[in-house]
């Protein structure tokens, strides 16, 4: 592999770039909005992602008219995430999506520095239970950071971490919030899913599968 290589990094996200997490979420939230007595559509799941659990929370309860104290709303975040850990402790290598362990793999042995960039106080056990861990250099999650997406900390943060400048950054993400930040912080984006969803990115890509490390590169130059 030639040098340039070595002068880019790439920051994943977590949900819905690497791993199919986002189908849990959804069932969780969905089965909490439901104990409340309504619902919620899938275009307003669409909202969700990317969005930390507290702020997720805050506009379920919106949607539903519902309001609830700060102690309640601790309660019912604990909750949903009790029903979402539960649902994630079960998680298999096979639930990585399409393309996400051959790129890591070739990224790895091209000796491009990698991190995590998620808004997941649960990465750590998506990433152990997926087999993903050992890839990334760096692990920035909603552990770690103060602000959510679209702040650009959580990307900032984990550039940092990799010794990498904004500029040989590449972002990957599949939610709205999360394009937002990698530009905020002056990063190029790859959008992963529909580009009706994905407004701002570079390119959009449907998955994992559909990008090579020479594509990665030609987005640079
Ligand atoms: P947790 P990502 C985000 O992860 C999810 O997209 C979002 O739906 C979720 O609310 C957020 O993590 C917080 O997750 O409740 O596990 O801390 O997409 O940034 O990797
Ligand atoms: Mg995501």
């Amino acid at each position: 592999m030639s040098n340039t290589t070595n002068n880019i990094a790439c920051i994943f996200d977590l949900d819905g770039v690497l791993v199919d997490t986002a189908v849990y979420h959804y069932q969780a939230w969905k089965q909490l909005a439901n104990s409340m007595g309504f619902d919620f559509t899938h275009e307003q799941n669409e909202q969700l992602k990317g969005v930390s659990r507290v702020r997720s929370l805050e506009k379920i309860l919106a949607w539903g008219g519902v309001e609830k104290t700060e102690e309640e709303r601790a309660e019912l975040a604990a909750l949903k995430n009790s029903w979402y850990v539960e649902m994630i402790g079960k998680m298999t290598t096979d639930e990585l999506l399409p393309g996400t362990l051959k790129l890591l793999q070739d990224l790895k042995a091209a000796g491009i520095k990698m991190a995590l960039g998620s808004a997941s106080k649960n990465s750590a056990l998506i990433l152990t239970r997926t087999g993903l861990a050992s890839f990334f250099d760096a692990i920035i999650d909603g552990n770690a950071v103060t602000a959510s997406k679209p702040d650009p900390e959580v990307f900032v943060k984990a550039a940092e971490l990799l010794g990498a400048a904004a500029q040989d950054c590449i972002v990957f993400e599949d939610a709205l919030a999360g394009v937002e930040a990698g530009n905020a912080a002056g990063m190029l984006v790859v959008g992963v899913g529909s580009t009706e969803n994905l407004p701002g990115s570079k390119i959009v890509i449907k998955d994992l599968s559909k990008i090579t490390i020479a594509d990665i590169m030609a987005l640079k130059n």
